[in-house]
């Protein structure tokens, strides 16, 4: 997503903070907040990753309200030097990398209204805050996040922000992990909606695919419906290891010559764990 178009609104600061101004929260923002909670916290058990369910715990995320930020990142740095910061909606990329390079997560302040509970296309705080912040506890994923965001530095000096992007968009957004012999959510894009906890693990249409660094980046994603391929991961080790392990130079280079593939797309090389019908996605196509 090129976020270069972005203009710094007035109130925030160089590096695109607000403060969070906990305190404006009105009665019917930390409601939906409670519902949005609610609904989530009953679907979620047996289907998150059990370090997801465990971030909620350490981070008393299930005290009611939308949480205080300063609150939070007591209790995150504690966990692993992390922190949470309010910035207004999405931040230009080298403001957003530079962040988590410096583990700082970028939070939105505001909370959907009431008639919106199911889908937004901004981060609102819920999403953020709810899908993203508890993983942050866990220090493997921690480190894969700092990890993220120095190689989001390095990617743009090669011009390769969109291959990263979709390495973000494939496991911090909708990434799955394998558990025992089935698969758990720990995406936060997934995590925080309620048809898409549902739909990732449990319907037909979507293609589940092992991850693979270079498929990841080849593989372009949709941002307004639910993902037409899941990638799992063996561990959030295995996952860090990757990261950290890969040389990016060259696999921008290979990535250069290779046409991007449609979020449908199979390949003979894929370690498939299920081969969707597509239906879902045909059936909006057709809509
Ligand atoms: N800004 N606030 C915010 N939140 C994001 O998730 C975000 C962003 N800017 C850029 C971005 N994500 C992605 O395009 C990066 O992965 C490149
Ligand atoms: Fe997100």
């Amino acid at each position: 997503m090129a976020h270069d178009s972005l203009t710094r609104p007035p109130e925030a600061a160089s590096d695109w903070t607000v403060p969070q101004d906990w305190g404006r929260y009105t009665v019917e923002e930390h409601a939906v907040w409670d519902t949005l909670f609610a609904r989530q916290s009953a679907l979620l058990p047996g289907r998150a990753a059990p370090e997801f369910l465990a971030g909620l715990d350490i981070l008393h995320l299930s005290r009611p309200g939308i949480p205080d930020f300063a609150e939070l990142s007591e209790r995150l740095m504690k966990a692993t030097g992390w922190q949470v910061v309010a910035v207004p909606g999405l931040v230009p990329d080298d403001v957003f990398f530079d962040h988590l390079a410096h583990r700082r997560f970028v939070a939105g302040r505001f909370i959907r209204r009431a008639d919106q509970l199911d889908y937004l296309q901004e981060p609102d705080v819920f999403h953020d805050v709810f899908g993203h912040v508890p993983m942050l506890a866990h220090p493997v994923f921690a480190d894969y996040m700092q990890a993220y965001g120095e190689g989001g530095l390095r990617a743009m000096r090669h011009g390769a922000i969109d291959k990263l992007a979709r390495l973000y968009w494939y496991t911090v957004e909708f990434g799955l992990v394998r558990s025992g012999d089935g698969l758990n959510i720990y995406g936060a894009g997934i995590v925080s909606s309620r048809g898409e906890s549902l739909f990732a693990l449990d319907d037909p249409s979507p293609n589940r695919i092992g991850f693979d660094m270079e498929r990841v980046m080849r593989t372009r994603y949709r941002i307004d419906d639910y993902q037409q391929v899941y990638f799992v991961i063996d561990s959030f080790d295995a996952l860090l290891r990757a990261t950290l392990e890969t040389d990016f130079a060259p696999l921008y280079a290979r990535l250069g010559d290779q046409p991007d593939l449609a979020p449908g797309d199979l390949l003979p090389g894929d370690r498939l764990l299920t081969r969707g019908t597509q239906a879902y996605a045909m059936a909006r196509a057709g809509a």
